[in-house]
């Protein structure tokens, strides 16, 4: 085989290629199974072992050089074709953009108006002691009032003696079902006159509906002061409501019972000639101030607890609660 022709040859051919498919029949002709080269290595073993030793030697240096031209040429239009595939004068392709969630939105806009108002934002645990989350907001044991909080209770066993500083640490554990116990723990550490809200998750075991999920937002909201009175809530919580859903909203103040407020009651929105119940609140009762060490007979207050879920279902027109926990793309995508 005429080694320096296959190569002379190979070499003009190669000038010749212009793009990558080109490149890739050059390879198949020269370096293939089927080209002149494969051909002669297959036909080496009916050599002497001389000629086999010397042809083979060269045939592989043949291919070693065919080898190099060809990766070569490949590298050049690899490094090319990067260039000539990006047209800048075609549309570029549309990026979904991520957003907020709804609940997300709702939360800021319900902080946003309290935050107007002069309330400061505070956080509570979402695993609360039986202390603060019932004993110390008048929820004694065996008292009917706690059935109104279905709750999830905790294996307190988990936790190691060392983690137990103080009596209080002893207590069972649980899910919050309400954000009320951040109540007392910010009235144990501040002497009024404060104005907090606390929003945050609360867990309740119970069964779904299109208006009740086993985990929600509330937000709760507590004034100390002097001279705080109900009338004074009212006002307030009007003005708030009003700010985040509408000046045209209608509202209902009913009676109602919690044992940490006297007197108590509950707030409710029409809409689409329904009444919804928006939030629970009160004039906090005498005994949590005791119970927080404030002094005698000084101070009023009045908290509340507001529904998120029920505020985005109003805002949004959504009609079932648990579309929100859903993860569902088409839900979601419409906000
Ligand atoms: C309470 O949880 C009281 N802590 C509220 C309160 C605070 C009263 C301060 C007085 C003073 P209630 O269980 O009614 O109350 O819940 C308050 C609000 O949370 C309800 O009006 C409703 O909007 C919302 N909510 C309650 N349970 C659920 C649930 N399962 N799913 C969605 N939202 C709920």
């Amino acid at each position: 085989m005429d080694f320096k022709q296959l190569l002379t040859q190979a070499q003009n051919d190669l000038k010749q290629v212009s793009c990558e498919a080109e490149l890739e029949s050059w390879r198949i002709k020269y370096l293939g199974r089927k080209s002149g080269l494969a051909s002669f290595f297959k036909t080496l073993k009916d050599l002497s072992d001389e000629l086999k030793k010397r042809q083979g030697q060269q045939a592989n240096e043949v291919r070693q050089q065919l080898q190099e031209w060809y990766q070569k040429a490949s590298q050049q239009f690899s490094n090319s074709s990067t260039v000539s595939i990006l047209d800048y004068t075609r549309p570029g392709k549309k990026i979904t953009q991520g957003h907020l969630h709804p609940l997300t939105l709702s939360l800021r806009k319900i902080i946003k108006s309290f935050e107007k108002l002069g309330f400061l934002v505070v956080e509570g645990p979402e695993i609360e002691t039986e202390y603060y989350h019932f004993d110390a907001l008048r929820i004694f044991p065996d008292h009917p009032a706690r059935d109104m909080w279905n709750t999830f209770w905790l294996d307190s066993k988990n936790k190691t003696p060392s983690a137990r500083k103080t009596k209080k640490d002893e207590e069972k554990l649980l899910l919050r079902a309400h954000t009320s116990p951040v109540q007392i723990r910010y009235m144990e550490q501040h002497i009024p006159p404060l104005r907090i809200i606390s929003p945050g998750r609360c867990f309740r075991y119970e069964a779904t509906d299109a208006t009740h999920n086993f985990q929600f937002y509330q937000v709760e909201g507590l004034m100390v002061d002097e001279h705080i009175t109900l009338a004074g809530f009212k006002s307030l919580i009007t003005m708030a409501l009003k700010s985040i859903l509408g000046d045209n909203i209608l509202l209902r103040f009913r009676p109602s019972y919690f044992p940490f407020v006297t007197p108590g009651i509950e707030v409710d929105v029409k809409i689409a000639g329904k009444w919804i119940e928006l939030l629970g609140a009160g004039m906090v009762h005498p005994d949590l101030f005791k119970v927080v060490g404030y002094e005698n007979n000084k101070w009023q207050g009045f908290a509340f607890g507001l529904g998120v879920e029920r505020f985005a279902m109003l805002n949004f027109k959504v009609d079932d609660i648990r579309l929100f926990y859903s993860s569902d793309v088409r839900f979601l995508e419409q906000f």
